[in-house]
C-alpha cells in the first residue's frame, strides 16, 4: 500500500507498506489478522517473506494438527518455533478475532480496556531539510495530534529537535526514536538531548545492548526506552530491573501476540513503568487492535497509533480518524472493524496463498 509520504529512519526510507494480511477459518468463523513484518529484515530479524515462509511451514502445520484450540492457547502451541513473534502474533489475533466476533465481544473488552478513545502521537520520519520537518510536523499539530516523536540518527539529532521544541513550546510533548543509530560512544552527544525536556529517547542502542542502554539511563536525565529490545514480559521485567528502561514502547507483533502485550503491561503497570503502544504503519486492521490495547489503564503516554490518513488515501477498513487528538476504541465484535475485501484484492501484489489441513 502506497504511503501518502515517503517515511525514513535511521534505517531506511519506506514509500509503501508490504502487508501481509492472514485471514483464518474457523469452525466458529473467520478473523483477520496484520503481520508487522516489515518488507525487509532492517527493523527486526523479521520480514514478511520469512513471516510467509515461517506461517507455512511451520504454525499453520501446528495450528492444523492441534485440532480445536483457543487463541489464548497458541502462544504454548508455537514455543518450540524460536523466536518469529510477528509470526506467531498475526496468527493469534486473527484466532482472537474469530472467537471474540463469534462471542460478541470486543477486543478492548478482552484485554481489559478502561477508555473508549486513546490519546494520540504521531512519529515523524527524518525530513531532506530542517524546514521540510518543521512544515510537517506544523501540520501534525494543526490536526490536533498530542505528542511528536521524531526520528533521530547521528548528524540528524540535536538540530531538528532544536529546531521542533522551538516551534512546539515548552509544554509540548515530544520524544525521539534512534532505533538503534548510536553506540556507546555517543553518550556524552545524547547528554545534550537533555537540554530540551524530552519524554523519553527511545532504543538508541542496538537490541541485545542492555548493558548500554543501563550506562545511558544513568549519564542522561532524558528517561530512556526500550522498543526493539523488548520482546517478551521476561526481558521487559529484566531490562526495568537493571536500569535499562523507565518507560516501555509496547508493539504487540514485536512481542509474539496481543496476550504477552497485555502481561507486559500488567507487568510494568505493577512496577509504575509507564507504557504506550508502538506502531508498525498498521492498516485499520492492525490498528484497531492497537487502539484497543492502548485502552488499557497503564498506557498513559499517547502512542504512535495515529490516524489512517497519517498512512494511506484508502485504509482497509472504515478510516480511523482522529477527534481532538484521539481515536475511539472499536466497541463491535472482535476487532470491530470490517475488512475492505475488494480494496485488499486491488492492492494484493499476488494471488492468496491458501494453507489447508
Ligand atoms: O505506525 O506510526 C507508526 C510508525 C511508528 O515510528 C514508528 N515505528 O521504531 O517505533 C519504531 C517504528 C518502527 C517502524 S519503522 C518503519
Ligand atoms: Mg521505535
Amino acid at each position: 500500500m502506497p504511503l501518502v509520504r515517503p517515511f525514513e529512519t535511521s534505517f531506511g526510507r519506506q514509500t509503501v507498506r508490504d502487508v501481509l494480511l492472514v485471514r483464518l477459518r474457523t469452525d466458529v468463523g473467520d478473523g483477520w489478522g496484520e503481520c508487522v513484518a516489515m518488507a525487509d529484515p532492517f527493523y527486526s530479524s523479521e520480514y514478511v517473506f520469512g513471516a510467509e515462509d515461517v506461517i507455512r511451514g511451520y504454525l499453520a502445520p501446528a495450528l492444523f494438527a492441534a485440532g480445536d484450540v483457543t487463541a489464548e492457547q497458541l502462544s504454548a502451541l508455537f514455543a518450540p518455533v524460536v523466536g518469529h513473534r510477528m509470526s506467531k502474533a498475526v496468527l493469534e489475533i486473527a484466532a482472537l478475532d474469530a472467537e471474540l466476533r463469534a462471542a460478541g465481544e470486543s477486543f478492548g473488552l478482552r484485554f481489559g480496556a478502561v477508555r473508549d478513545s486513546v490519546d494520540c502521537g504521531v512519529s515523524v520520519g527524518i525530513s531532506p531539510t530542517i524546514d521540510a520537518l518543521l512544515d510537517e510536523v506544523s501540520g501534525y499539530v494543526e490536526k490536533g495530534y498530542r505528542r511528536i516523536k521524531l526520528k533521530i540518527k547521528p548528524g540528524w539529532d540535536l538540530e531538528p529537535v532544536a529546531a521542533v521544541r522551538d516551534l512546539l513550546g515548552d509544554a509540548a510533548l515530544l520524544q525521539v526514536d534512534a532505533n538503534t543509530a548510536y553506540t556507546i560512544a555517543d553518550v556524552e552527544h545524547l547528554r545534550e538531548l537533555d537540554r530540551f525536556g524530552l519524554l523519553l529517547i527511545e532504543q538508541p542502542f542496538v537490541e541485545e545492548d542492555i548493558r548500554s542502554h543501563v550506562a545511558l539511563a544513568l549519564a542522561i536525565e532524558t528517561p530512556v526506552c526500550l522498543d526493539e529490545s523488548i520482546v517478551s514480559t521476561e526481558v521487559a521485567i529484566d531490562a526495568i530491573e537493571r536500569g535499562a528502561t523507565s518507560v516501555i514502547n509496547i508493539k504487540a507483533g514485536r512481542v509474539g501476540g496481543y496476550l504477552e502485550a497485555v502481561a507486559i503491561h500488567d507487568a510494568c503497570l505493577e512496577r509504575n513503568v509507564p507504557v504506550w503502544c508502538g506502531g508498525m504503519l498498521e492498516t485499520g486492521i492492525g490498528r484497531a487492535a492497537n487502539v484497543a490495547l492502548a485502552a488499557l489503564p497503564g498506557f498513559t503516554l499517547p502512542g504512535d497509533t495515529s490516524a489512517s490518513d497519517r498512512y494511506f488515501e484508502e485504509d482497509l477498513t472504515d478510516p480511523f480518524v482522529l477527534r481532538d487528538g484521539r481515536l475511539d476504541v472499536p466497541t463491535g465484535p472482535g476487532s470491530g472493524v470490517t475488512v475492505r475485501e475488494e480494496l485488499v484484492h486491488d492492492f494484493a501484489s499476488r494471488a492468496p496463498v491458501e494453507l489447508r489441513e
